[in-house]
């Protein structure tokens, strides 16, 4: 049986930011980082690899070479939670106990929830961005297409990266432009949701781009089934089934909390972990903490989400540690660069909890630019790597007070 003072529950973004922090404050052996998988991947730079505009090995790092030194790696899932007893098992059976929990176990994917999904995937044009193994085929599958119906779906929420689905669309049609193969391809996102985005300024630009494009938008119609036999993906648009040829088909799953978190004394309602939307702190057992995907924020799941979150979580634990109250609050920052084309991005910066823009750089974010690609390509993997799970990048608010005061 092994003991923490901070154990933390996943070694993703969220999980290293928190555990670089506190290794680095406690000393050797205080921090505990359970984490069944070999891999660590910057998920973000999946909607590249999908558009052969990254390498993927840029995208992936060993476990072993991103811990903190100061944290102990535990090769392992957490399994089951007893919070009342300050402790957890593992998949191996092993028992952890802790002083202060972090859940930072992110999304756990449902590939069995559409049928057909997981048989079709990687082979003859049915792929996601959202797998490590078929993030590659995307840009295979894309560079072989010579005309036909390509489809892009997105499930109902929750999801990671809400503009992912879409991204991967806007690229696929600039492609098909520039190998001269538009006029003879039909593009069609099948939205699940009610509207292309949640935040009204960039609803309307991206609006624009399909109009402009040609590009076919049909909300609420769910994805259901695949038949990889015939072509065809099968949706449920309210009480209608709908069936839809394709070509090319680039599945967003289903995913949600992971079962170890919904399963547990630790989840709310919706199977997440019940912590206050400000304070991040747990709502029943008060040295807990949630970071990332798997915390019950009515936030837009994404890693520039995780890096405003991170200080709340840093200050509200040492506050509880030296028996004070936690008084910082996460204010619903999350950001979603939307690429447009091969070489323009529009930069989405909100709180999802006033739905207002947050802007950080001093021009309209909502015009498709290369300066905003270029951060997207170039800036922001080395942020994530060097920065964010280094425990030393808070988000962009500093930069935004000073580059644009009016939008702090
Ligand atoms: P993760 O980083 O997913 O880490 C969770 C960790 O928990 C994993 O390492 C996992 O192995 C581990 N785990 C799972 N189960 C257990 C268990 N039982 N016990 C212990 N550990 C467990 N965000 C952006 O900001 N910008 C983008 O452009 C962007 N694009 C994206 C594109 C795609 C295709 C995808 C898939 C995501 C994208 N995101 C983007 C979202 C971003 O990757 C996530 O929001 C972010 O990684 C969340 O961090 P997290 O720590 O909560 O979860
Ligand atoms: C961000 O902080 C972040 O995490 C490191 C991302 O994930 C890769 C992002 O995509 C974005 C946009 C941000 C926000 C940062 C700036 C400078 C706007």
């Amino acid at each position: 049986q092994k003991h923490f003072k901070v154990a933390v529950v996943g070694g993703g973004a969220g999980g290293l930011a928190i555990a670089s922090h506190f290794s680095e404050k406690l000393g050797k052996g205080a921090v505990g980082v359970i984490e069944p998988s070999t891999n660590h991947y910057y998920q973000p730079g999946w909607t590249l690899v999908g558009g052969d505009l990254m390498d993927f090995n840029k995208t992936v790092r060993r476990t072993s070479d991103v811990m903190p030194i100061n944290a102990e790696w535990v090769h392992d899932a957490a399994a089951t939670f007893a919070p009342e007893a300050n402790s957890l098992t593992t998949a191996k059976g092993d028992t952890i106990t802790y002083d202060y929990l972090v859940l930072a176990a992110g999304f756990q994917i449902n590939w069995d929830a559409i049928k057909g999904l997981k048989d079709a995937l990687g082979k003859n044009g049915v792929t996601s961005n959202y797998h490590a193994d078929h993030c590659k085929y995307t840009a295979k599958a894309m560079n072989e297409f010579a005309g036909g119906h390509a489809v892009f779906t997105q499930p109902n929420m929750p999801i990671k990266c809400a503009g992912a689905p879409q991204k991967v669309m806007y690229i696929f049609e600039d492609t098909m432009r520039r190998n001269g193969l538009r006029d003879k391809t039909t593009v069609t996102f099948m939205q699940g949701m009610p509207s292309i985005f949640a935040i009204q300024k960039y609803a309307k630009a991206l609006t624009e781009q399909c109009q402009e494009r040609d590009i076919n938008v049909n909300f609420r119609h769910v994805l259901t089934e695949v038949k990889a036999d015939t072509k065809e993906a099968v949706f449920k648009a309210g009480e209608k089934e709908v069936t839809v040829k394709y070509d090319f088909l680039h599945v967003t799953p289903q995913m949600g909390a992971p079962d170890c978190i919904r399963n547990s004394p630790l989840a709310a309602e919706n199977g997440m972990a019940n912590v206050d939307k400000e304070t991040m702190q747990h709502l029943t057992f008060p040295n807990v903490f949630a970071i990332g995907d798997c915390a019950n924020l009515p936030t837009s799941k994404t890693a520039a989400a995780v890096a405003a979150e991170a200080p709340v979580v840093k200050a509200n634990m040492e506050a509880v540690m030296r028996q004070a109250n936690p008084t910082a609050k996460y204010d619903g920052y999350a950001s979603c660069p939307l690429v447009i084309s091969r070489d323009r991005l529009i930069l989405a910066e909100f709180s999802a909890y006033t739905g207002q823009p947050m802007e950080t750089l001093f021009l309209d974010q909502s015009i498709p630019r290369e300066s905003l690609f270029f951060l997207k390509a170039e800036v922001m993997p080395d942020l994530y790597w060097d920065a964010l799970l280094k425990g030393h990048w808070n988000g962009p608010s500093n930069v935004r007070k000073i580059l644009n005061p009016f939008n702090a």
